[in-house]
């Protein structure tokens, strides 16, 4: 049973052309004129895209003494609600487990998924079990990246002498590195200290991370990943301390890529000033919303190519789950919602604005990620033989964006009330019609798990680091005598 959508405009990264799009089997199998297929999906007035592609979720995520309340069930159906069709999810391992172990756990929860997915893995403790496993994890499981936090002292934080010897043993193996670049010390200080002077309120929340913990971390990720010779993907730049750094990476020949996220893009700081304790707290997430001058660097960057991606971090907590914190901002779990609405806002504030092309909204929510994370062009893609992961999107579709109507599990949105202009009239993964025109039509289960094998990319070209501190004993004449 063959489909065909009729009559749209196709937009891929590098392309805008007219054409029908053939699939069969869930795979894009003819692009060309005057298609004919057993099934017609009319794309009359709006354009064909490849699929969004979020890299950054956390679905039932175990966290801050709970779960995220989004699992891959609700989190994958808001997704392709929003027109994004495949997710990658963070594996995070126990303090000691093995890799290997908290995979099967991840791969139970995701069965559930109503679009494909991929995960990360998380190097969350170092010891020669992980050392070994990541072998393991790349070439058998198809996970190439590798997320380390430099924050949440305590928990999830790794040291630079574990992180260096995780960027090593990475560069070995063709692995990619990425951090979440915030210095967890200095948080965890400044949160010490600001709960000592009585500030316990959401709004101490962003006080304990400015952005100078975020352009340190950045800054000091950027350096190790280069002695190492690993790439490094910096998620969540939220400031232009951070996105600074990055350019100056990017500059210099390194593979570094930096990954702002749409509530950063869309919303500062003043929301942790509302007088409601409820509104505050829900918008509580790590690094912190900031001010129009950080929100202008990222956008320059997304415009400028030194930042890649547009990401959202999905961690969704209800309220109730964010009252853990009244009296103490620390308890707040960070976190905020944004997969549905990650690709509708991002082309209302971006391509309705001229801040980007429609060329530009694909790279950044699709193509770029696709390849950095080596899925390409079985995602990403407008390409006979790539998976028909497609969007075909209605540039004059209007909605106001309201909580009661959302696919999330959670009680509220963050950007209930906006309005947007662009969003799907169908969403088809692999193939079958997921949305049809905001009716939702998913399936439980269908979504499978992408393997990301290595592609041997490394930063050790550029690298003179290493070869400059080789070991090299110098042969002296003169050494005066000791002991005497
Ligand atoms: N930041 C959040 O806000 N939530 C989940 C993890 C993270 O780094
Ligand atoms: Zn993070
Ligand atoms: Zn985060
Ligand atoms: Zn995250």
């Amino acid at each position: 049973m063959t489909k065909v959508i009729k009559n749209g405009t196709i937009v891929t990264h590098d392309l805008t052309y007219k054409a029908d799009v053939l699939i069969d089997g869930g795979k894009i199998i003819e692009i060309g004129a005057d298609l004919k297929g057993d099934e017609e999906l009319d794309a009359t007035g709006c354009y064909v895209m490849p699929g969004g592609i979020d890299p950054h979720v956390h679905l039932e995520m175990p966290f801050m003494g709970t779960y995220s309340s989004d699992d891959f069930e609700s989190g994958t159906r808001a997704a392709l609600a929003g027109g994004t069709t495949m997710v990658v999810d963070f594996c995070l391992p126990n303090q000691g487990e093995s890799l290997l172990d908290a995979i099967k756990r991840w791969d139970n929860k995701s069965t559930r998924a109503n679009c494909d997915y991929s995960f990360h893995m998380a190097v969350t403790w170092w010891g020669e079990q992980v050392f070994n496993d990541m072998k393991t994890v790349i070439e058998e499981r198809g996970i190439n990246t590798f997320k380390h936090f430099l924050a949440y002292k305590g928990a999830l934080m790794v040291n630079d002498d574990e992180l260096f010897s995780s960027f090593n043993r990475l560069a070995e193996l063709g692995g990619i590195a990425m951090v979440h670049a915030e210095n967890g010390d200095v948080v965890a200080e400044l949160s010490a200290k600001l709960l000592a002077e009585g500030n316990t309120g959401p709004e101490a929340h962003a006080y304990s991370r400015p952005s100078q913990v975020e352009g340190e971390a950045t800054n000091r990720a950027i350096m190790i990943a280069d002695m190492a010779g690993v790439p490094l993907y910096v998620v969540h730049t939220s400031c232009e301390e951070a996105h600074e750094a990055i350019r100056r990476a990017r500059q210099q020949g390194k593979r570094v890529w930096g990954e702002p996220l749409i509530q950063h893009l869309t919303l500062d700081e003043s929301e942790y000033f509302n007088a409601d304790w409820d509104h505050a707290a829900r918008r509580v997430m790590s690094p912190p919303f900031r001010n129009k001058k950080h929100q202008d660097s990222l956008w320059a960057g997304l415009q400028s190519g030194s930042l890649s991606v547009v990401a959202t971090d999905h961690c969704a907590f209800t309220t109730e789950q964010k009252r853990y914190g009244v009296g103490d901002f620390t308890k707040i779990p960070n976190g905020t919602g944004g997969l549905e609405d990650r690709m509708p806002m991002l082309w209302t504030h971006g391509v309705a604005t001229g801040r980007l092309t429609p060329n530009e909204f694909v790279a950044v929510t699709s193509t770029n990620i696709a390849k950095i994370l080596n899925c390409y062009p079985k995602k990403g893609a407008i390409l006979v033989g790539a998976d028909a992961d497609l969007v075909v999107w209605d540039p004059e579709k209007e909605k106001t964006i309201s909580a009661g109507a959302q696919q999330s599990a959670i009680d509220y949105n963050v950007f209930e009330g906006q309005k947007v202009k662009g969003l799907p009239r169908f969403t088809l993964t692999r193939g079958k019609v997921a949305i049809h025109d905001g009716e939702v039509r998913t399936e439980e289960g269908y979504g499978k798990f992408v393997k990301r094998p290595g592609n041997g990319v490394t930063n050790q070209a550029l690298s003179t680091w290493k070869e400059l501190t080789a070991p090299r004993p110098v042969e002296r004449t003169g050494i005066p005598a000791t002991g005497v």
